[in-house]
């Protein structure tokens, strides 16, 4: 019989090992990005997996089409005026796929010059355009960056269902499911299982999809987007969960200067300096706002976006950080599990962060305490015993904890100055979209 060894076949240097191969010829696969003729030659754009690279090609030499997958014999040659200090001389073109037409689309050029709805209709190959996909390159590192700093602050990684049988945020925004004929919905946030999760591990977290049926089309959501949640035990104060994300933030950062140049650079993103974060209490932020603008408050409950944006401008100006906490929420605008301040029970140990004007997290102390959860259930007329099986770990003994959870789309739209959550989506699903 046939064993698989687990052997990784290497059909060439990769796109980033090349400057090592000066003068020598190799073997390496991409798609025809771009060709741009000259006189006597062209100019070849290849697509690799991580990189564009520049080839060109004797007139002698019978190029495809673009978006073709072709396989390059080519010479590595130095040469100081292209970006990568080499340009691949190709010497056999060795055609591997040919599409059927041309891309309805332009997507070889510094900016897919379209309309957001048609990057959307046809996002299998505007994502292939250099800018665009360097987008969720950078997603991919920020993931990568929390990923690293919470393992190195002894979380774990856990993957918890999407399919559930309670909404653990309340609010209308829940998709419902039949499921074998039960009442199912989709998780709205991994709530209920990373504070069950403290229990066992004391320190996890979760990068995951997550589902709210918004009714709303606006710039900032979406009706499904993944949710960087974290939960840790034994704090002592929600200010803890505040502290874990400014550093986790700062590591982020760091990580993206360190390895993500290429992306940076060419979106051209200026990375926020994060050397401490303001944090303002809701009722101050309210009153700031107010004062400062003139602008009487309307709902002493909660944020409108504009109050948002407007607090940042304040912010900005003041402390220069792009990055705000607002503290303490009011308890009538928080769930069920939410921990009320023990000096004033109408606001809560909790805080949103906001960034560049837009609320990217919420977060805050958990009620540990049975009797205390079960009183705050019963007082908002909840069916406790719908939730049994959440309360189970409250029953049986919980740390005090706390958590947090952040929107990465809305977190990379804001890093890379996108008005509209979705650029900085791969496939988003909004009131009005569901393919691709
Ligand atoms: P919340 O419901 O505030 O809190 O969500 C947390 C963060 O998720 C992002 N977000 C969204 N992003 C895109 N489209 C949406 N429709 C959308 N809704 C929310 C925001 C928001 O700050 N369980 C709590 C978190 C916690 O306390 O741990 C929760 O889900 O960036």
């Amino acid at each position: 019989m046939k064993k698989i060894e687990g052997k990784i076949t290497k059909r060439g240097p990769e796109s980033w090992e090349l400057l090592n191969y000066l003068g020598e010829s190799i073997r390496i696969q991409g798609s025809i990005y771009k060709i741009r003729k000259m006189k006597g030659f062209s100019f070849v754009l290849l697509r690799t997996k991580r990189d564009i690279i520049q080839c060109i090609a004797g007139e002698e030499l019978q190029l495809p089409m673009e978006e073709c997958c072709v396989e390059l014999l080519a010479q590595v040659v130095e040469e100081n005026r292209s970006k990568r200090g080499f340009e691949l001389h190709i010497l056999e073109v060795q055609v591997l796929s040919t599409p059927a037409e041309e891309s309805p689309i332009v997507i070889n050029q510094k900016l897919v010059d379209t309309s957001l709805e048609n990057l959307l209709d046809y996002r299998p190959i505007t994502l292939r355009n250099e800018k665009q996909r360097a987008i969720f390159r950078l997603q991919a590192g920020i993931c990568k960056g929390f990923r690293e700093f919470l393992a190195g602050q002894g979380f774990t990684e856990i993957h918890t269902p999407k399919i559930v049988q309670a909404g653990a945020e309340g609010g209308a925004n829940i998709f419902k499911l039949e499921y074998f004929g039960q009442q199912a919905y989709l998780a709205q946030s991994p709530q209920f299982y990373k504070q069950m999760m403290v229990g066992v591990m004391e320190r996890v977290y979760e990068i995951a999809p997550v589902f709210r049926a918004e009714k709303h089309d606006t710039s900032r959501h979406l009706n499904e987007y993944t949710s960087v949640d974290l939960e840790m035990g034994y704090i002592q104060s929600y200010e803890e969960i505040m502290e874990m994300e400014t550093a986790m933030l700062r590591f982020t950062m760091e990580h993206l200067q360190a390895y993500y140049q290429n992306a940076l650079e060419l979106l051209n993103v200026k990375l926020p300096a994060i050397n401490g974060i303001p944090a303002i209490s809701f009722r101050e932020a309210k009153e700031k706002v107010a004062k400062a603008y003139q602008r009487p408050v309307k709902d002493w409950e909660d944020f409108e976006p504009e109050e948002e944006k407007l607090l940042y401008e304040l912010i900005y100006r003041e402390t220069g950080c792009e990055f705000v906490f607002v503290t303490k929420y009011p308890s009538s605008k928080r769930p069920f599990y939410a921990m009320d301040s023990v000096e004033d029970a109408r606001v809560t140990e909790s805080f949103d962060l906001l960034f560049r004007g837009l609320e990217i997290t919420t977060g805050g102390q958990r009620i540990h305490d049975y009797h205390m959860q079960l009183e705050k259930m019963q007082s908002r007329g909840m069916n406790v015993d719908l939730f049994e099986s959440y309360l189970m770990m409250h029953k049986y003994g919980m740390p005090p904890h706390g958590g947090l959870g952040l929107g990465l789309e809305r977190f990379t739209a804001k890093l890379l100055g996108f008005e509209n959550v979705r650029y900085a989506t791969l496939f988003p699903r909004d009131i009005n979209r569901l393919v691709p």
